[in-house]
């Protein structure tokens, strides 16, 4: 397995710590964002979005994060991790979802804003994220992961751009339950750190 990847992509950790957490190694091929690797002939030839990460397995390419930790998943991860009953895959698609729009466009645009400079509107980004800080805390005050009682591909999928929130000018103390979240995380076997 390859992983095309760029280190402080939180996108591309997440599927670093996806790999962690189900005890796979993907060979990493760094992609050099800063200067538009991923837009050149070759690599568009792997993934015609122009984007990281891209997995390679068994030469097949698989792109978009959360598509990659669902391929992961049913390939190689415990049954915990995608559960495959009508109501579990529903939820889990509700916050892969989540991550791929509410989270992207808020917490992830903010960070991109603040580390390394890109112009964006950083208020609306950082509005748009408190909103998902406030709704992801609010859901874990009663219950330990996501969705079902064990950690599942919506935690991965969610966890690493709400951590690294205050990478884009936010305050994560008003969410205690986010926190004990993030322990919960922290403390599964295969964690991977997080790319600050
Ligand atoms: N929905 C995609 C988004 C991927 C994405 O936005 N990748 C960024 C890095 S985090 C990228 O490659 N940006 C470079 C570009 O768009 O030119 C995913 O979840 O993988």
């Amino acid at each position: 397995m390859q992983l095309h990847d760029f280190y402080l992509s939180g996108n591309c950790y997440k599927v670093r710590l996806f790999l962690g957490l189900i005890g796979q190694r993907a060979e990493i091929v760094t992609v050099d964002l800063a200067h538009g690797a991923q837009k050149r002939p070759e690599f568009l030839a792997l993934n015609p979005r122009g984007q990281v990460p891209v997995l390679v397995d068994d030469g097949q390419p698989l792109v978009d994060s959360q598509a990659i930790l669902v391929y992961l998943a049913r390939r190689y991860g415990d049954e915990h991790w995608y559960p495959q009953d009508a109501l579990s895959v529903g939820l889990i698609a509700g916050w892969l979802s989540l991550a791929a729009n509410e989270v992207h466009h808020g917490a992830a645009r903010a960070r991109v804003g603040l580390k390394f400079g890109r112009e964006i509107d950083l208020e609306e980004a950082q509005g748009r994220a408190r909103q998902v800080l406030e709704l992801v805390n609010a859901h874990l005050a009663d219950r330990a992961w996501l969705v079902g009682d064990q950690p599942t591909v919506a935690d991965v999928a969610v966890y690493p751009y709400l951590a690294l929130a205050d990478e884009g000018g936010l305050d994560l103390a008003p969410y205690p339950h986010l926190d004990a979240w993030f322990a919960r995380i922290h403390a599964l076997p295969g964690y991977v750190d997080l790319p600050r």
